[in-house]
């Protein structure tokens, strides 16, 4: 699209916005300034680079597209190049099986700062944060699906001890960045049949969360650690330890952040209609904004009813301080740099649009008891020309706007991704 009809259709809308007295540029603002964080595992299938080739943990990256990151070099050359499409505050999140070993004989109970410096250096040149997140699958020491919960106390003791070092390298991440680290714990524990000792497991996950969480050292401000849950997982379809009950209690109880993660419950219920209820319990959480289809299937974000509800419920109810937004989704069937390109996209365009809101108009005419007047401004608000500011919005960010970003991405499939 030429600039002059981009800003033809931004003059409309600002006027349309100003209308209903919104201010666009400050709306614009807002959005551009909370931070989404990006996956780096949407990259290379969740495999990581410390010495797996195979997903366990009861989750599945399905589809061969080419072009798979096979190294960290070549997976921050695909995230630098994802970055120039997307707009905004953006943080990376890693996970632990992304570290960088240099042929050094050292496993997951043991990493450092080291085996993610470069990393940090990178996050540091390219001015964002980093989120992190400790690996429980994929890899020998896990107990079936079992880590924190296995009956085995080598097993248990291996993966606290991996839990303890990912504090301590959010912690590092943290103090060399300047920015809080997110730390998210997933662990697939569960079994595949019915369990007759659930007692025992919860048991012994408290007991070992409860050791990775003792260093009081390391603060909550500065790595903010988050237990997500889960309800069921490929091959653990009949018990999983940290369930929505368990995470959410731990959570509460520890003061520890809750990750909701969208594919995460049964499949009519939704994260944005849980998200003030645990917010009023908890200090902060995590979101995992994924797109489940039919399962916890990890698809694309799309920008449906369910990204916006969760957007405006963060911007309507002032919880942009309290919440960290992440992505979690990991499609192998389609160009993956554009699964971050669309998904990331679709977050920010869903951040503008609550921002975009009169929402406060909408709160009074709800306290009020006009809630004629609720539905009626919802349903108009559909059709404000919230894409003319976003296209914009882009402009104005050297960002592509429109179709453009995939010409690139064209591009970038030719020169680069089919020569792996
Ligand atoms: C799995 C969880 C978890 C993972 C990532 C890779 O169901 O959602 O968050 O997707 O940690
Ligand atoms: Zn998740």
């Amino acid at each position: 699209m030429n600039e002059k009809n981009i800003l033809q259709g931004y003059e409309y809308a600002r006027e349309a916005y100003a209308a209903i007295g919104v201010d666009v540029e400050a709306a614009m603002k807002r959005a551009d300034a909370v931070p989404v964080s990006m996956h780096c595992w949407q990259g290379d299938d969740v495999i990581g680079f410390d010495g797996s080739d195979s997903l366990t943990g009861g989750i599945q990256t399905t589809g061969n597209y080419p072009g798979r990151a096979r190294n960290a070099e070549e997976l921050r050359a695909d995230i630098d190049f994802a970055r120039t499409m997307i707009p905004g505050a953006t943080k990376l999140n890693l996970h632990a099986s992304y570290a960088e070993k240099n042929g050094k004989k050292i496993d997951r109970d043991a990493y450092t700062i080291a085996e993610f410096q470069n990393w940090v250096d990178w996050a540091k040149a390219n001015g964002i944060g980093l989120d992190f997140n400790p690996t429980y699958f994929a890899h020998p020491m896990m107990d079936g699906d079992l880590s924190l919960s296995s009956p085995k106390e080598n097993v248990r003791r291996f993966w606290i001890e991996h839990g303890k070092r990912c504090r301590e390298i959010g912690n590092e991440f943290a103090k060399q960045l300047g920015k809080p680290c997110a730390i998210n714990y997933w662990m697939p524990d569960g079994m595949k049949d019915t369990c007759v000792g659930t007692r025992a497991f919860r048991e012994r996950m408290i007991a070992s969360l409860d050791e990775i969480f003792a260093d009081k050292s390391i603060s909550q401000k500065d790595v903010p650690c988050g237990l997500e849950s889960k309800l069921f997982g490929i091959g653990v379809e009949s018990f999983t330890v940290a369930s929505h009950e368990f995470s959410l209690g731990y959570a509460i109880k520890n003061g520890l952040c809750y990750t909701l993660d969208a594919g995460h419950f049964h499949p009519t219920e939704v994260i944005s209609a849980k998200m003030s209820a645990v917010m009023s319990f908890v200090d902060q959480t995590i979101l995992h904004v994924s797109r489940p289809v039919r399962w916890d299937s990890d698809h694309v974000v799309a920008l449906d009813d369910e990204l916006q509800k969760i957007m405006d419920e963060i911007i309507f109810n002032d919880y942009q301080d309290r919440t960290f937004i992440g992505l979690d989704y990991f499609d192998a069937s389609i160009n993956r740099i554009a699964c971050w390109a669309i998904g990331m996209r679709n977050a920010r365009k869903a951040l503008l649009n609550a921002c975009l809101a009169d929402y406060k108009t909408m709160q009074t005419a709800e306290t009020e008891g006009d809630y004629t007047k609720r539905l009626a401004m919802l349903e108009e608000r559909k059709s404000m020309p919230a894409g003319a500011v976003w296209d914009y919005y882009c402009l104005q960010n050297n960002i592509p706007v429109g179709m453009d970003w995939y010409k690139q991405v064209k591009q970038y499939e030719a020169d680069v991704l089919s020569k792996r």
